[in-house]
């Protein structure tokens, strides 16, 4: 199978939400030499995309959508392995979770993927975290970033709250910030060091943030 075919399979059969198929894709994307980042993004995360796109012109529902999921993280386990981890010695910590009143977590879930990848070490604290919890764990963690996801406005307005508390206790932690309703200047006016649309984009603001990983 060519390599254009294999990506666009992996990225069907996450629309399609075909469980089989999106391992067995990304078992052939490995023994084809495809780049596991590349499988990932371009597979993968490009059919969730899809998904999104569908699902806002009323094209998909929540049950499908949730297949959806499930063959995306069924052909990331295949994959995560053997992403070109970076080993560092002393490796900077990431604070990482959705924001309190937000469940949406496939995304966050790609983010800390590719983090973790990147050689950074992150600590998960889920979806729907109360504000307070982000700070609580980057003090006793000592992490050097606190990375917050939302995907509703109602949620993202937690943003600039975790941050300003953040910034009052820990000042040195730096805070990223993503998700579909914020945008660059959302990010600078909630006080964020950083702001990346996308997972492979969060390692890149990461390293430039803290020049950890990689
Ligand atoms: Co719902 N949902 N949902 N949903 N959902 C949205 C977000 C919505 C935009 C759909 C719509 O109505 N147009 C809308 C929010 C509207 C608003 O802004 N107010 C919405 C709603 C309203 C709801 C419910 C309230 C529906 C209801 O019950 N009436 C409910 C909310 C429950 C809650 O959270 N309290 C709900 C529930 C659900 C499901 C459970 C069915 C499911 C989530 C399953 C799960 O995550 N475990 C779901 C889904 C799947 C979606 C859509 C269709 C897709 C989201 C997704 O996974 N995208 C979404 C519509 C849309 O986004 N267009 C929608 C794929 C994913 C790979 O992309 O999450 O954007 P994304 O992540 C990207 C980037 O944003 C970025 O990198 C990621 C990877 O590249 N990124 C970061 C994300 N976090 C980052 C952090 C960073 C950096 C980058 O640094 C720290």
């Amino acid at each position: 199978m060519e390599k254009a075919e294999i990506l666009k399979g992996l990225a069907d059969a996450t629309v399609a939400g075909d469980v089989e198929k999106a391992t067995n894709l990304a078992k052939e994307a490995i023994r084809a030499g495809i780049d596991a980042y590349e499988a990932i993004m371009n597979g993968c995360a490009a059919g969730m995309n899809v998904v999104s796109e569908k699902y806002e012109k009323g094209d998909m529902y929540v049950p499908e959508i949730l297949c959806s999921a499930e063959a995306m993280y069924s052909a990331l386990e295949i994959l995560r392995p053997h992403l070109k981890a970076s080993k560092v010695e002393v490796p900077k910590k990431v604070v990482l979770g959705v924001v309190r009143g937000d469940i949406h977590d496939i995304g966050k879930n790609l983010v800390k993927l590719m983090l973790d990848a990147a050689g950074f070490k992150v600590i998960d604290l889920g979806r729907d975290v109360p504000n307070e919890q982000f700070v609580e764990v980057a003090l006793k963690e000592n992490a050097e970033i606190v990375g917050l996801s939302a995907l509703m406005t109602t949620s993202m307005v937690n943003m600039p709250l975790i941050i300003k508390d953040l910034k009052t206790k820990s000042p040195k932690t730096v805070a990223m910030v993503g998700g579909g309703p914020i945008s660059p200047e959302l990010a600078k006016n909630y006080g964020a060091d950083g702001y990346a649309k996308d997972a492979a984009e969060a390692v890149k603001v990461a390293k430039s943030l803290v020049g950890g990983g990689a």
